[in-house]
């Protein structure tokens, strides 16, 4: 399918955003720039002129922006919120990611279902509005029932996720912006087959594996990535796999540092600012950072002086599985205390 993209003049980090187009199963074919919204009516003739199959904003749209776009281009409209809903339902493999992906879709769609039911009624029901006002209330109560039975299966998964909790066991997660190669570390780590691929939000839900490092059990997760403008609306839903990360005595963010180096400050300014959102206590939650893929850079120290590291910090290419059991060593003083 074919996309035109439409950015803002302020649309940041476009080529990962584009990254999420290709994911999401789209071929750009156009760009067009917008200045502000509401989009002039030439700017939506220039749109529905170049003839794509979906247009997609790189920025959030009101669910009434999108109607009009939507209504105006004759086109299926997408914006960065739907964008990213897309890709996750791809790489939804577990039910639970499924629930949480449909209560995001659901509670994203209700003003817009809203809206077009709204105006579908009365254009059918002129000055039937007692009638007409009933079919509205059906549609909003059944969409409320359905969130409901929705955040219910959430909850019984998460207490049953508690419940299974060892108390006792150690819980190490690996948590850090998308593609930075968690998966790929977790499977260094614990011989397992976790799903890594150069795309982002490959994992999107928890997946755990025991460890024996030095005689204790410590449990790995393997987490969801963050994204710089992930709507918040759509973390709401992921709640319980943010637990996981909450709930952890270490954290190893895991950082691609073979990226540009302005881009490796950002990403994990933003891994940080999402740790203290999420609720991270520093005093109970150690965090270590773990410069990952050094195969595909000379100058890694370099790199690490310059983006001003001065935390504890370890280097590993989990691809290559180099530096795998100097990282099992910290792990382990780390929950050691010492
Ligand atoms: N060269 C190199 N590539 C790596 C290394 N670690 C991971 N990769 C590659 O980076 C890409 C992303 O790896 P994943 O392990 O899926 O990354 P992730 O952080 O789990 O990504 P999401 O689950 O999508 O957030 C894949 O193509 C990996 O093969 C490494 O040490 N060296
Ligand atoms: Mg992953």
């Amino acid at each position: 399918m074919d996309a035109l993209i439409v950015l803002k003049p302020d649309t940041k980090d476009v080529e990962e955003k584009l990254a999420l187009v290709t994911t999401a199963g789209y071929e750009v074919r156009d760009m067009v720039r917008v200045k502000r919204l509401p989009v002039k009516r030439g700017k939506l003739d220039e749109m529905s002129g170049k003839g794509s199959d979906v247009i997609i904003f790189l920025f959030p749209l009101s669910p009434s922006q999108k109607f009009v776009i939507e209504k105006e281009t004759g086109r299926a409209v997408m914006d960065f919120y739907d964008l990213v809903l897309r890709v996750f339902e791809l790489h939804a493999v577990s039910q639970e990611a499924k629930v949480q992906i449909e209560l995001a879709r659901l509670r994203r769609e209700m003003p817009y279902v809203m809206k077009e039911v709204s105006v579908n009624v009365k254009s059918e029901h002129p000055g039937f509005s007692g009638g007409g006002e009933y079919i509205i209330h059906s549609h909003a109560s059944n969409i409320k029932s359905r969130e409901a039975k929705l955040e219910k299966k959430l909850r019984l998964y998460e207490m049953r996720k508690e419940s299974e909790r060892d108390r006792r066991e150690n819980v190490v997660s690996l948590a850090g912006y998308t593609n930075s190669g968690k998966s790929t570390l977790f499977n260094a780590l614990s011989h397992a087959n976790q799903a890594a691929k150069n795309e982002p939000f490959t994992t999107l839900q928890t997946k755990s594996r025991r460890l024996y490092i030095d005689g204790t059990t410590v449990v790995l997760n393997d987490t969801i990535g963050f994204i710089s403008d992930l709507p918040v609306e759509l973390i709401a839903p992921f709640r319980a796999t943010m637990k996981d990360i909450v709930e952890s005595d270490l954290i190893l963010l895991v950082v691609d540092v073979s990226e540009r180096v302005e881009s490796i400050v950002k990403k994990m300014d933003l891994c940080l600012s999402t740790f203290r959102e999420i609720g991270i206590d520093r005093d109970r939650t150690s965090i270590i950072t773990v410069m990952n893929k050094t195969d595909l850079v000379d100058d890694v120290d370099e790199r690490i002086t310059e983006a001003g590291i001065k935390w504890p910090y370890t280097k590993v290419s989990a691809l290559k599985r180099e530096g795998i059991g100097e990282l099992r060593e910290i792990i382990s003083r780390s929950l050691r205390g010492v």
